[in-house]
């Protein structure tokens, strides 16, 4: 049968003795690269840690520091001292602040076609622009990859996107994932991987394809994949990687189980207003609108070509005296080649403020906007808040739609540029040395010291799961609430990370500034909430600071793949109404009571909670057999630690076993094993390098 690109990945990595894993049913994978930032990463290693592992067993694991970079106290340099050391020690290559932004480095210097790429951060679908089926994920879960255990997935539906046609100048890959997300909505990619083909392809380069899959994130997307072709060939040689690439993409007529098309000859400029990713117009239709701000870079577009087309823009010209522009490279790679070439000089002298490689205003590590103020950026969420300005008003859109509307100071369509459109080359090879940025583990870890600032406090873990739960409805919330709601990040939370009975006092303050304290009064309770309930970043902390306040499940009408399972490892209950409509029977400060939860747990999926007056309303916890024990555990480590104790085995297999099982083929990479660049031998699915799937 002819297969499409997603499913020869994951059938060469999937872990399970049923052939016919249905669209929403989980399927377990072995998971052969890793990576976290800095914002997720101190809680995953102290995860990873609390399994009492010494090294990682992937093929190959990443830490990177690329969030917390603004430091304004001792809180972020003590957590970058204790990734690097904990990196070292344990087998995992650590990327030092100012290498840039995790997803835009990995595709650069670690991306591998036909691989798994499990990421604590939403956005790491981002090297699918490579070929590799990237996948964010909790930090836990990627712990659990980095100590050689399989992923949990629901099995995704695959959706073929068919491009065709060739985009008109200015038209950018950011347009296409707009339209994508203009059609489909932040729900619409839920349980669905999108499998881009089609002649159109052809007219996207490697970083231009990442933007597309980075952006997939926002249509709540299992992720985003292109195939490895001549394309993807020619970036990596520029990378110096050349040995690293394979053939790879789907079989001649795959099947997918949905398609959609697009014309790329039809698409125009388009943008997202506030305060939704999904909420897209076209850029024509609302042009004139006066800015405050214009933010080029994060890991959605700040590849060369970005800065160098707001270089070609920008070049003798000066920023309108009306906004304040800032211009982030996505990595040191990007940095030095714009430095070097003199793209740089022309944005400077154009008035731009140029900031460090990392992610900074896209998650309100500074740059916040005026109040009320309107920025346009070239980022992928314009959530509320988010900015770090409450009542800011955030449009995301191409960099060839910022430059030019910087210029003017209002939104501007770029086709209205006076000037031609003229794309730099990429040069030949780029600056792929990375020694010293990238740090390799080190060859005695025992002789490495895991440094722990003040910062770093233990983690709390849950007991296990109550015989009934009763509480109150702490709040009651509406259809598309993101994990930024729920846990806020900006320069004044995101030092906490690492300090959940710090960080908790923040959960849902931007919704109800005193949440936190009736959580606390009422000794925890219950969430109540619309579709698609955590939308948006793979925060775990939305789900660990809410158990750490005491909440106990959550009844949504639906959930958001990567927080449904972070809520699981933390043993709150994903509850799904069974009837939408009774979403309207439940109340804020409504007493709800779930009589005998293990035993209907047990039973089957569906749980009946009674609202405090006696009333019944009959909910669904589907989850499968693994979930279901880790529930019962409270939560993930508690299961691990449980398998362990009545198996009498070594935390190691054990930490797996809770999990799923391992396969016999574990990937197995000793510390240096790996170097970027380098070819090596043994794959995940026992392929030699080179040979196609
Ligand atoms: C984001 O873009 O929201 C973040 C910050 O990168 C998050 C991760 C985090 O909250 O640490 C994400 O996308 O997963
Ligand atoms: Fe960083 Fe923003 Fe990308 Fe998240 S979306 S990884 S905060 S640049």
């Amino acid at each position: 049968m002819s297969e499409n690109l997603t499913m020869k990945i994951i059938r060469e990595h999937m872990i399970s003795t049923a052939d016919n894993v249905r669209p929403g049913e989980e399927v377990l994978v072995k998971v052969d690269h890793t990576l976290t930032q800095d914002a997720t990463g101190t809680m995953a290693y102290l995860q990873f840690e609390a399994m009492g592992i010494p090294k990682v067993r992937t093929r190959v694991s990443v830490s990177y520091v690329d969030h917390n970079t603004l430091q304004t106290g001792y809180e972020n340099m003590d957590d970058h001292v204790f990734l690097q050391t904990f990196a070292q020690k344990h087998g995992v290559y650590f990327s030092r602040p100012g290498n840039g932004i995790c997803h835009q480095v990995h595709l650069e210097r670690f991306s591998e076609p036909g691989y798994i790429l499990l990421g604590s951060d939403s956005h790491t679908p981002t090297s699918g622009g490579a070929g590799m089926l990237a996948i964010g994920a909790g930090g836990l879960d990627v712990a659990v990859a980095m100590a050689g255990g399989p992923f949990g997935m629901p099995m995704p539906k695959v959706v073929g996107v068919k491009l065709t046609g060739k985009r008109q100048p200015w038209v950018a890959a950011k347009d296409i994932i707009l339209e994508m997300l203009r059609r489909l909505t932040v729900k619409g990619g839920v349980g669905k991987v999108f499998e881009y083909h089609g002649d159109g392809i052809e007219d996207l380069t490697v970083p231009e394809r990442a933007t597309i899959c980075n952006m997939g994130a926002e249509l709540g997307a299992t992720t985003s994949i292109f195939p490895s072709d001549h394309i993807t060939l020619s970036y990596f040689k520029r990378q110096n990687r050349e040995k690293m690439w394979r053939e790879l993409g789907p079989d001649e007529g795959a099947r997918y189980d949905e398609l959609i098309e697009i014309n790329l000859s039809e698409l125009e400029p388009l943008i997202a207003q506030p305060h939704s990713p999904d909420n897209v117009a076209t850029v024509r239709s609302i042009q004139g609108l006066k800015l405050d701000q214009v933010c080029i870079g994060s890991c959605t577009n700040s590849s060369f070509h970005d800065l160098a087309i707001a270089g070609h823009v920008l070049r003798k010209k000066r920023v309108a005296q009306n906004v304040q522009m800032t211009l982030t490279p996505g990595s040191r790679q990007v940095f030095a080649t714009i430095a070097r070439n003199g793209i740089l000089a022309d944005i400077i002298s154009a008035g731009a403020r140029i900031l460090e490689s990392a992610c900074g205003p896209c998650i309100g590590m500074g740059q916040a906007p005026k109040s009320g103020g309107i920025s346009l950026r070239s980022f992928n969420r314009n959530f509320e808040g988010r900015s770090g300005t409450p009542d800011a008003k955030v449009y995301l859109c191409s960099p060839e739609t910022a430059a030019v509307s910087a210029l003017r100071g209002i939104l501007t369509d770029p086709r209205d540029f006076e000037g031609d459109y003229v794309t730099e080359k990429e040069p030949e090879v780029y600056d792929t040395n990375d020694t010293g940025m990238i740090i390799e583990p080190s060859e005695d870890p025992d002789s490495v010291e895991v440094v722990r600032g003040p910062n770093i406090k233990p983690l709390p873990i849950r007991g296990p799961l109550e015989e009934k739960m009763e509480g109150k409805v702490l709040i009651k919330v509406g259809d598309n609430i993101t994990t930024d709601h729920i846990m806020p990040a900006g320069s004044k939370i995101l030092p906490l990370r690492s300090n959940i009975p710090a960080i908790s006092e923040f959960v849902f303050i931007r919704v109800d500034p005193d949440f936190p304290k009736r959580a606390k009064e009422n000794n925890g309770g219950f969430i109540v909430a619309g579709a698609n309930y955590g939308q948006g970043s793979s925060r775990e902390h939305a789900a660990l600071a809410p158990m750490y306040l005491g909440v106990k499940a959550v009844i949504a009408k639906s959930f958001a793949r990567i927080h449904r399972s972070n809520l699981i490892n933390f043993g709150i209950l994903p509850l799904r109404f069974a009837d939408e409509a009774d979403y309207e029977l439940v109340s804020s400060f409504d007493e709800l009571i779930i009589d005998d939860v293990q035993k209907q747990l047990q039973s089957g999926s569906e749980i009946v909670v009674r609202i405090g007056s006696g009333r019944e309303i009959k909910t669904v916890c589907d989850v499968s057999e693994r979930q279901r024990n880790i529930l019962f555990s409270g939560g993930l480590l508690n299961h691990i630690k449980h398998s362990q104790a009545e198996e009498g085995s070594t935390v190691t297999q054990s930490a797996v076993e809770a999990a799923g099982h391992l396969g016999e083929s574990t990937m197995v990479s000793s510390n240096g094993q790996f170097r970027p660049g380098k070819p090596h031998e043994v794959t995940s699915s026992g392929r030699k390098d080179g040979e196609s799937a």
